[in-house]
């Protein structure tokens, strides 16, 4: 059942693509009003654009905005939470997504640039974020956090080791936050998915569709809207639950590497 969001505010880093672009589709049916974030201007209008149209078919009341910033950067952060708060006027969701895999081989071979890429998005990107917007809520007494981690954040796999030690700090920060948060009424959620067919992999590969592809390959991996359905689910839960810890895989997975694959499925 879809419950409504009408006048509630939600701000989703990596808003242009993906798992980010799902959630904000739901969130905008829902009747909320959606903040979205990314890096890639171009990508992130493009986005807002077509958002904004699944509202109009879905006779939304919420609104769109669309903030091109890099999370990466801690005053980039702020100005997004000040138009946002401008816009919106506070702050009650936010959802964050923005991050990825680069590169895949051992350590011993890695790219600096590629740890930097990975730890400053997936983990100092999240927490640039809750700082900034965690005290609004702690004020309310009310609110939510959305962490999206990973399978990786709780198995540690050959050929992806940083890549597994930031979802594993995305893991210890959702946590933590919880413990903290709790006695001011905030919900935190921390959702790992398993295989989830976006450009996840294309990017991890550095452009590399076949070996990209190779990764969704004899079975149905998950879509972005299954998470987004997930995420919806968490925020839409009457005010005293909370999702805290979800684990999401495809039926054909068992654990990080582990993947039951047939040519056909
Ligand atoms: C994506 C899942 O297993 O490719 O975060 O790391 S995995």
């Amino acid at each position: 059942m879809q419950v409504r969001l009408d006048g509630r505010n939600a701000i989703i880093t990596g808003g242009s693509a993906g798992i980010g672009k799902a959630i904000a589709k739901s969130f905008l049916t829902s009747g909320a009003n959606v903040a979205i974030v990314a890096r890639r201007s171009e990508v992130l209008m493009a986005a807002k654009a077509e958002i904004e149209a699944e509202g109009k078919v879905m006779g939304t009341s919420g609104r769109v905005i669309a903030l091109s910033a890099d999370i990466r950067n801690s005053e980039e952060c702020e100005k997004v939470i000040a138009k946002t708060k401008a816009a919106f006027g506070r702050i009650d969701v936010l959802v964050n997504n923005a991050g990825g895999a680069h590169g895949h081989e051992p350590l011993a071979e890695g790219d600096v640039k590629d740890w930097d890429e990975m730890i400053d998005s997936n983990v100092k990107g999240l927490l640039y974020m809750s700082r900034l917007v965690v005290p609004g809520m702690r004020e309310r007494n009310r609110g939510q956090v959305v962490n999206v981690s990973s399978i990786a954040g709780k198995e540690t796999y050959a050929n992806g080791v940083v890549y597994c030690a930031a979802k594993a700090a995305v893991e210890a920060i959702s946590k933590g936050m919880r413990l903290e948060l709790n006695p001011f009424g905030i919900r935190v959620t921390n959702i790992a998915p398993g295989a989830v067919e976006t450009n996840f992999s294309t990017v991890r590969f550095k452009g590399d569709t076949d070996k990209a592809d190779a990764v969704y390959r004899g079975y149905q991996p998950l879509s972005a809207n299954d998470i987004a359905d997930v995420i919806a689910q968490s925020v839409w839960a009457p005010s005293h639950v909370q999702l805290a810890d979800v684990l999401i895989f495809p039926k054909a997975q068992a654990s990080a590497k582990q993947i039951y694959r047939k040519e056909t499925d």
